[in-house]
Parts: structure tokens; sequence; C-alpha cells
């Protein structure tokens, strides 16, 4: 029998310690847990009531986008009670924003690395100090295809850097930590799998190249300074091509070098807006734009309709 732990609350528990989403050894001696982003606190909610039937988690850049996400799949697993009472629970914050429907979290996380880097250090706590289990999380997001037509849907094979290299370097105490940046396989084919049966929803599987910048990070030519020229771009972006990167954007690595470390199974769906081979801007109708936002939201709630057997 697995031992009997005291939650942060001081509620009985059995396996507080079976899912180790968090690698701190320090967090043991706190008495308190101040979630200082998201205006959560160990002591002041009741983390455990509020999240623990939390299966699954998906993270994207845009507030507006991770509400209408919310909304969209209280609709779509036909949760009880009205659509507009989907409130943000980080309402007391503006840094985040974070809504809950059923077994489904949806949170944004901004732009870059450093941004998500922070929401994911206080989501994994959450989820720790929540006693959730057997969670998958997903970031859904848009990116720049690379010889990809724009509204393809990109699971992310491997997240890898700008050297293409499937990994992410963070430097702690003035050294370098390399973490690598795998997700997980089987969450990856299953996506794809399912995308066959949704006939507006292009997919493709490949990898993801994650910059830390949109304009000369991402070799565009429009930016405020451009240090290279019009071939050194199609050069970079063709050997991206040809080392299987399919599209690129801003947060992939550390989210995935991060779910890795804490033992979250992790995927990444992106729709691409434009082909990087075609153009820098983004020129397309608003309109447009919108309808290929929500691809990676219909695939990601595809996947969770049919894990909870709602779909045959
Ligand atoms: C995709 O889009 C954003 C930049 O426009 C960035 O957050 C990303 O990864
Ligand atoms: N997001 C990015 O990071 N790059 C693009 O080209 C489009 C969206």
């Amino acid at each position: 029998m697995s031992p009997i732990l005291l939650n942060s609350i001081g509620k009985e528990h059995h396996d507080y310690i079976k899912q180790e989403y968090v690698k701190n050894p320090h967090l043991d001696s706190m008495e308190e847990d101040i979630l200082y982003h998201f205006n959560l606190s160990t002591k002041t909610h009741n983390l455990p009531q509020m999240f623990g039937d939390v299966k699954f988690v998906c993270v994207g850049g845009s507030p507006n986008r991770m509400k209408s996400f919310a909304e969209f799949i209280h609709e779509q697993l036909k949760l009880p009670g009205n659509i507009a009472d989907v409130r943000d629970i980080c309402e007391g914050t503006d840094r985040y924003s974070m809504y809950k429907v059923g077994p489904v979290m949806s949170i944004s996380h901004g732009m870059g690395v450093p941004s998500i880097s922070i929401m994911l250090h206080e989501l994994i706590k959450l989820l720790y100090h929540a006693q959730c289990s057997d969670l998958i999380i997903f970031r859904i997001g848009t990116s720049g295809g690379v010889g990809l037509p724009a509204g393809t849907v990109v699971i992310t094979e491997k997240a890898v850097d700008s050297f293409f290299r499937p990994q992410f370097d963070q430097v702690v105490l003035g050294k370098m930590i390399v973490r690598s940046t795998e997700l997980d396989e089987d969450v990856a084919k299953e996506l794809l799998k399912y995308s066959t049966e949704l006939p507006d929803v292009p997919t493709v599987i490949g990898d993801t190249m994650c910059t830390h910048d949109f304009y000369e990070g991402q070799g565009r030519l429009d930016g405020a300074l451009c240090s290279f020229s019009t071939e050194e771009k199609f050069e970079y972006l063709k050997k991206a091509y040809d080392k299987g990167v399919r599209n690129i954007e801003m947060e992939s690595t550390v989210f995935a070098a991060m779910c890795r470390v804490c033992n979250l199974k992790a995927a990444v769906v992106c729709v691409t807006l434009l082909n990087r081979f075609e153009g820098d801007q983004i020129s397309t109708p608003h309109d447009v734009l919108l309808d290929y936002q929500q691809r990676p939201q219909c695939l990601v709630a595809h996947f969770i309709k049919k894990r909870l057997g709602l779909m045959l």
C-alpha cells in the first residue's frame, strides 16, 4: 500500500509522491507556495479541490485564444452550466489567463521562452500541489511554415533550437545546463492518426524550430534591423527544411524540456500562418487567420474527446 501523506492543506492522501511532477527538493521545506504570476497560493486556495480532476492541460500564447478554447471545449464536451460562467481563474493578475472546464485546463503563456517558462514553473507546481495524475499537456499555437502552405497544422516530432539541435540551453548560476527536448512520441502519433478524421485540418508531423526572436532570429528581412542578405535567408530556411524543420515558433524547446524533466506527457501542435519561402509579412486576412488558429484547437479537442470515450 502506498504511504499516507499529508498534502499542503492537511488532507489525507495516498499517492502524493506517485506523480513526481516537480524536481526541486527545496519545495518540501516550504510552508506556503505562492504562485505569484497566477495570484494563487497553497494557503489561500484549495488546489486539490480546484484542480485535482484535471487530465488535459492546453497552453497557448494569447489570453483571448485560450478563453475561446475553454469555451470551445465546454461546448464540445457538452459540459453542464453556461459558457458565460467560464471565468478567468487568474483574474487577480494580468500576466496570464487560466480557465478550467471539466477535466481540461486552458492557460495563456505569452510570447517567447522567458514568458512560457515562468508560467510552466508555476503551472507544474500547481498540478503537483493539486495532486493531479495521468496528465497530458499540449501547446497549441501559431508558427511560420517552412515549405508548407499556410493553414497546415504541424505536430512537432522534435523541438530544435536555431542550430537545429534537439536541446534547450538554460543558464543556471552562470553555467549552461543542456536539456533534451524530446516530446511524447505516442501522443504525437495518436494526434496524427486523429487528424485524418478531420478533413478541414490538414496536418503533418515534423520538427519545429524554436527561436528567441520573431524577426532576425527567424530569418526575416522585414524587422527594424537586418544583418543578412535575401540569399542568406533562403539558404538558412533551405537548410532548416533539409534538417526536417517544418515550422518556426518561439516556445517549443523550453516547453518540451521542462515537461520532459517533470514527467509530463507533452505535445506541440501549431498551425502555420504563412510559408516562409514565400514571404515574411503576415498579410493573410484576419478572418482567415482566425480560421487557421482554430485548427490546432479542433485537433486537440478531437483527441480529448477520443480519450474520454466521447467519440467512436
Ligand atoms: C508564435 O507566434 C508568436 C509570435 O507571433 C510566438 O509566441 C509564437 O511562438
Ligand atoms: N509565429 C512565429 O513565431 N513565427 C511566424 O512566422 C508566425 C507565427
